[in-house]
């Protein structure tokens, strides 16, 4: 329960930590410093300018040069959210936005991101990409204080969508991931994605929705709790993510995020690429009314993609694709299939989709009509 003198602890806490963590960085960082420097002098580099999920910045399906080094910056921003009309949560994000960005490159490409930790902030953070080999996945070449910045270099060797998220050490890591530091990345094949029978398929827009599970304490009146600061936030929040039971499990940072005018859109005809994120937790995405023409479950384009599936698993710690043809026009529920946690806990998302209605795969035959109980009703039960 909150208390100032638990606030007060949970702010040395989060003192201490970071302290220990320095010294590993410096040993890591030494180590790094031993090999030569990489010539790539001979490679095109080329800037990208981030978007906010659940839009992509543009870029090529298929790519038509390469491999290059493809720069991005992101800056950390510690602020407080609205997680629900009642909640709120004090929040570390990459770029502003829960969850991060998604970066997409080519397999064979270069990633070279500057990472910005600006000086109003109060904690380390450092980034962590799947999608990378060694040093914790960058982590351990990333960690940097308020006011300083970093600039990381990995060669993006797999296809996939991958998750990146923060991981500043020992319990800061659970901590930074469930207050909103994770995002994804997009390496795709340099020849596009393929089918189950290896032919080309492409898509017209990527939405990527991002899963968070949050954990927001209540306080003795029964209201979610407001804090100040994240340090004020720490002690009671760390008690309610040990219960491992959320209190919200939201697509890209919010209830209703992408629902009502906030809706993600198609038109009837139109292939869409849902790329879903979870950091933490599992996750079991479903399309009311549709399906995953295609699934790399997985997230993982070397592997062959499922067909036809009607829900599709999303480990805690990855990032998986789907992609589907919207057939029909209306609206479209995107949800986390467990029920609970899309309907009470808010994990859920709508699709808009434009077109003409095809009575051919659906048609209301009767619409919903009192019946005669005396004549029809015993003929039609048992
Ligand atoms: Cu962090």
């Amino acid at each position: 329960m909150f208390t100032r003198r638990a606030a007060l602890m949970g702010a040395a806490f989060v003192a201490a930590v970071p302290y220990v963590i320095k010294s590993a960085k410096a040993e890591e960082t030494a180590a790094n410093a031993g090999a030569a420097p990489v010539d790539l002098s001979a490679l095109t580099r080329r800037k990208v300018k981030l978007v906010a999920p659940p839009f992509v910045h543009e870029h090529e399906h298929v790519a038509t040069s390469g491999p290059e080094i493809v720069e991005f910056e992101m800056k950390i921003v510690e602020k407080e959210i609205q997680v629900d009309e009642d909640a709120w949560l004090q929040a570390f994000t990459y770029n502003g936005s829960v969850p991060g960005p998604m970066l997409v490159v080519h397999q064979g490409d270069y990633v070279e991101l500057t990472l910005f930790n600006p000086p109003e902030n109060m904690l380390q953070h450092n980034i962590d990409f799947h999608a990378a080999t060694g040093a914790l996945g960058g982590g351990a070449l990333t960690l940097i204080n308020p006011g300083e910045k970093t600039v990381l270099r990995f060669k993006a060797t797999r296809p996939g969508v991958f998750v990146y998220h923060c991981a500043p050490g020992g319990p800061m890591i659970p901590w930074h991931v469930v207050s909103g530091m994770s995002g994804c990345i997009m390496v795709l094949p340099r020849d596009g994605l393929k089918n189950h029978l290896g032919e080309p398929v492409s898509y017209d827009r990527v939405y990527y929705v991002g899963e968070n599970d949050f954990y927001i304490p209540k306080g003795e009146d029964g209201a979610y709790m407001r804090f100040a600061d994240a340090g004020e936030s720490y002690a009671d929040t760390l008690e309610v993510m040990n219960g491992l039971i959320p209190s919200h499990v939201v697509f890209n940072g919010k209830v209703g995020a992408l629902t009502g005018d906030n809706a993600l859109t198609a038109a009837q005809g139109e292939t869409v690429l849902f790329v879903h994120s979870q950091a933490n937790r599992d996750s079991r995405p479903h399309l009311i009314g549709g399906h995953g023409d295609l699934v790399w479950e997985q997230g993982k384009f070397n592997n062959l993609p499922a067909r036809d599936l009607e829900t599709w698993f999303i480990r805690g710690g990855s990032a998986g694709a789907a992609l589907y043809t919207f057939l029909q026009p209306g609206v479209y529920a995107y949800v986390n299939h467990n029920l609970i946690e899309a309907v009470n806990k808010g994990a859920t998302a709508h699709v808009v989709v434009t077109g003409d209605w095809n009575n051919d795969l659906m048609e209301q035959v009767v619409a919903p009509v009192e019946y005669d109980v005396a004549s029809e009703g015993r003929t039609a039960l048992p």
